[in-house]
């Protein structure tokens, strides 16, 4: 898509583009289902610290023997010369193997929709990271490493479905545009033969990279491998060795088939390497790091100090005053990525919760829409930490295979504690997303009556960068008291639920006549004591007209300080929409497939669906340049 030359646009509020209210319809609403209550069962979840011992000897071993045993390692090459023609369709996706099946469970049996090729087409994004064809789920192994960032996830070479896992492959040197390389490892030993599962990169005290990985063999076991560059001065890092010797078993009491991705390793104060593992269980083990009782299986793992007090992110292995420790797990019974704040001693290898109320797996997520295995990496050259997220699609399988691909990452996200609430991190995509901002438009305090909509003219909307900030009527917020105190965005009816104070925000992806449009919105409720509680959500319940894609409504709370104003950053791509609430407490990233709402026919709008509140909107709205993604 091409767009002018960078240039300011300045409107002040234009009455003329103020359109009649157009109600929000209320009566199709598919609110997803109140989030299945995860059962207290008397299983525990455990997070398997490898012993120092363990670690250690992993890890210098491979560095040692890796040097001298490179010409006997396997080389990865082209799967497509390897795997015979029969595994182009996968039997199975996964429950079998011990991960869940892609397809979004609501769909199956839902009327399949016919899709045009035009409306496929747009689905593709234009700055997000996505291979050329096929299918993708996690990232793996992000690391920054001789002037290049690399990039590695789960990849089937052979189709738009989960199976035949390898390691795809890319770098880049700014995070946004990037160049396709061969596949790192594919599934050819006995140890891997059934997937070459999710793995995390760490660098050694004296450089060397390592990258530890879960293989599941040929006996669908998971254990945990290791690799190495077979060129450790080519900074593309092109190919890559199995270690032949080292594999880790899980341990007793943990399933084999519940044990899997590896974390990066850290070098704890004894000069020891640690590494986290995933699982779920029914025993407490010795060396465990942390469990939570009744929350499943653990998968990508994710374990990393912030500092309380610093601008820039933290190496793996800092720790001390003035730092915290967050764990992530991604859900395998939900599908979610939950993280909390906590402190690790790393004598006693044990993490504590800052609040136990909410635990890892039973609190605060990284994003309320679909955002999964994710992992983040310190990058050494910007002195920031980054989170890679991997974003499903909703869509039927069908409509994957017959587009040709599927899933996308997000844009990578920066990771900071929030100084300001001192409980939750804040995500904010990296700043070189912001070369691409071309055509700035700025629209100064949009007035949103109750109950209306106003457009803003921005030209192509497929491709959008907004940053908003809303301003509600003083007057209203003073003057009313307890209302919606049991409002939540999954099951409140969505952008249609009409409140004293909410919802109000962006339309985006709307067509001329709102029957397909996705609203992004706060809502404030207040209770009779005059507490406010702000929430932030994105409804899909009328995203698209398809009979086959997901429409769930997704949001939680979002803290607001004293004297903040609500503001919200929302990058629109296509098929993606990725939003931030409050420079990233809350974010929610939706996977929408409109029919109508497309290239030149999608709009979009400030809305304000509250019933007594008058909405002042500021807002900065550039377009987005493509990024090169070459093959
Ligand atoms: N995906 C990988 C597993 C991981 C799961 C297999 C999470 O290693 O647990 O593709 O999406």
């Amino acid at each position: 898509m091409a767009f002018r030359e960078p240039c300011d646009n300045t409107f002040s509020n234009n009455i003329n583009n103020a359109i009649p209210y157009a109600p929000l319809l209320d009566s199709t609403v598919v609110a997803e289902p109140p989030q299945r209550r995860r059962r207290r069962r008397s299983s525990s979840v455990v997070l398997l610290l490898m012993t120092g011992l363990l670690g250690v000897a992993l890890i210098f071993a491979v560095v040692r023997f890796g040097i001298r045993h490179n010409e006997i390692g396997s080389r990865s090459s082209s799967l497509e010369t390897r795997r015979p023609a029969e595994m182009i369709v996968p039997a199975d996706r996964g429950v079998a193997e011990g991960v869940s099946l892609k397809t979004f469970g609501r769909l199956r049996g839902a009327r399949a929709y016919s899709w045009t090729n035009n409306m496929l087409a747009w689905q593709r994004t234009a700055f997000h990271f996505q291979p050329r064809k096929n299918w993708m789920n996690d990232p793996n192994g992000p690391v920054y490493y001789k002037g290049w960032y690399h990039f590695f996830y789960q990849y089937n070479p052979f189709g738009a479905v989960w199976g035949n896992i390898a390691w795809g492959h890319a770098v880049s040197r700014d995070l946004i545009h990037w160049r396709h390389l061969p596949i790192a490892m594919v599934p050819d030993h006995w140890y891997d033969i059934n997937g070459v599962w999710t793995g995390s990169a760490t660098i050694l005290k004296d450089g060397q990279l390592v990258m530890l990985y879960t293989g599941s063999t040929n006996e669908s076991v998971q254990v945990q491998n290791l690799a190495y560059p077979a060129d450790p001065s080519d900074p593309l890092l092109v190919d890559w060795i199995k270690y032949p010797a080292t594999r880790y078993w899980s341990p007793h009491g943990v399933g084999p088939k519940d044990f899997r991705d590896p974390t990066t390793a850290w070098l704890t104060p004894q000069g020891k390497w640690r590494f986290t593992i995933g699982s779920k269980t029914f025993e407490l083990l010795d060396g465990v790091l942390h469990a939570v009782p009744g929350t499943g299986m653990w998968e990508c793992v994710d374990f990393y100090p912030v500092s309380r007090v610093m601008e820039n992110g933290l190496d793996t292995s800092d720790n001390g005053p003035g730092v915290k420790h967050a764990v992530k797990t991604s859900l395998d019974d939900d599908r979610n990525d939950y993280y909390a704040l906590g402190t690790y001693d790393g004598t006693t290898g044990k993490w504590t919760p800052d609040n136990p109320n909410i635990d890892v797996g039973i609190g605060l997520r990284y994003d309320y829409g679909i955002f999964y295995a994710s992992k983040t990496f310190y990058d050494q050259e910007k002195k920031r930490r980054v989170l890679w997220g991997w974003i499903k699609e909703t869509d039927s399988e069908a409509a994957d295979i017959q587009k040709g691909w599927a899933s996308l990452q997000a844009i990578p996200r920066t990771i900071v504690f929030d100084k300001k609430t001192g409980s939750n991190v804040l995500l904010w995509p990296v700043e070189e997303v912001e070369r691409l901002r071309v055509n700035r438009k700025v629209f100064h305090k949009v007035e949103a009556k109750p109950g209306s909509v106003v457009s803003l003219d921005v030209g192509s909307t497929s491709q959008l960068d907004i940053m908003a900030e809303f301003e509600v009527d003083q007057e209203a917020l003073s003057r009313i008291n307890g209302t919606n105190t049991t409002y939540s965005c999954t099951t409140s009816n969505g952008a249609a639920q009409r409140g004293a104070l909410g919802p109000f925000g962006i339309l985006v992806h709307t067509d001329n006549d709102l029957t397909e449009q996705t609203p992004i919105y706060f809502y404030i409720s207040k209770d009779s004591l005059g507490n406010l509680k702000t929430f932030f959500c994105a409804d899909h319940s009328r995203s698209s007209e398809a009979t086959d894609v997901n429409k769930a409504i997704y949001g939680s709370i979002v803290p607001v300080l004293k004297g903040e104003k609500l503001s919200v950053r929302i990058l629109v791509d296509h098929s993606i929409v990725e939003s931030f609430a409050q420079g990233g407490r809350t974010c929610i990233t939706s996977r929408i497939y409109p029919t109508k709402a497309i290239n030149e026919d999608a709009k979009i709008f400030v809305f304000n669906n509250a019933t007594d509140a008058t909405i002042t909107a500021s807002l900065k709205i550039w377009q987005m340049s493509s990024a090169y993604i070459h093959t």
